[in-house]
């Protein structure tokens, strides 16, 4: 069984593409679309973001497809990135500086104020059918400095108390046990009677 996946991120994409290739699914993503326009995600929430991905494409190619909307929220930050994530330290989309931005913001915290979770929501769209949200988080805390090359995004500066390691030290497999995106694929299919 295809199943179709509405992101443009490749980090994003691998781990979708091992948990659900233990499930027997294959994936597309909209790597596969490139005719189709960018989505604008402008929403506040990360539930409003995942639905509006999700449903662009669903209506598009007429057929069931799952997008993921996630971020970093930092208690210290009032929430921050949240839904600015992605492009925390301007349009361009880049990992270094939006750690590096962070860093510098978290720089006067101490360690007992730096607690943060990682937040994935997904929808699942169908035309003409209401969508459906599954929603996993990851509770951690922001590291004084960039450790480990796993992962993507801000995976380097995120502390992992029950591993003591960064998610970036954590092989594909540990961080899919216990990520937010791990915990909300986990709910998807716990719920497959919902959208299947
Ligand atoms: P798509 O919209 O195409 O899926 P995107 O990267 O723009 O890709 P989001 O709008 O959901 O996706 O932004 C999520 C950002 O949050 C992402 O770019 C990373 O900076 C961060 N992020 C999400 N999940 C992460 C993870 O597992 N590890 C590290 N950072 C993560
Ligand atoms: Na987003």
């Amino acid at each position: 069984i295809e199943l179709v996946i509405a992101t443009q991120n490749k980090g994003k994409l691998a781990e979708f593409e091992q948990m659900f290739g233990v499930e027997g699914f294959e994936v597309k993503s909209l790597i596969d679309y490139p005719e189709l326009p960018e989505i604008n995600e402008d929403g506040q929430t990360f539930a409003e973001n995942a639905a509006k991905k999700a449903e662009t494409l669903a209506n598009y190619l007429n057929q069931m497809v799952i997008a993921d909307d996630s971020g970093l929220v930092i208690d210290a930050l009032n929430g921050r990135p949240g839904v600015y994530s992605a492009r925390y330290a301007g349009e361009e989309k880049s990992d270094v500086a939006n750690m590096d931005k962070v860093l510098k913001e978290m720089v006067d915290i101490p360690a007992e104020d730096r607690s943060a979770r990682f937040v994935c929501v997904m929808a699942v769209a169908k035309p003409n059918e209401t969508t459906k949200f599954y929603e996993g988080v990851c509770e951690g805390t922001i590291s004084l400095e960039a450790v480990g090359t796993n992962g993507f995004g801000y995976d380097p500066i995120f502390y992992v108390p029950s591993f003591e390691k960064t998610m970036a030290q954590l092989s594909s497999e540990q961080k899919n046990k216990i990520s937010h995106r791990g915990n909300a694929l986990n709910r998807l299919l716990d719920n497959k009677d919902e959208w299947r």
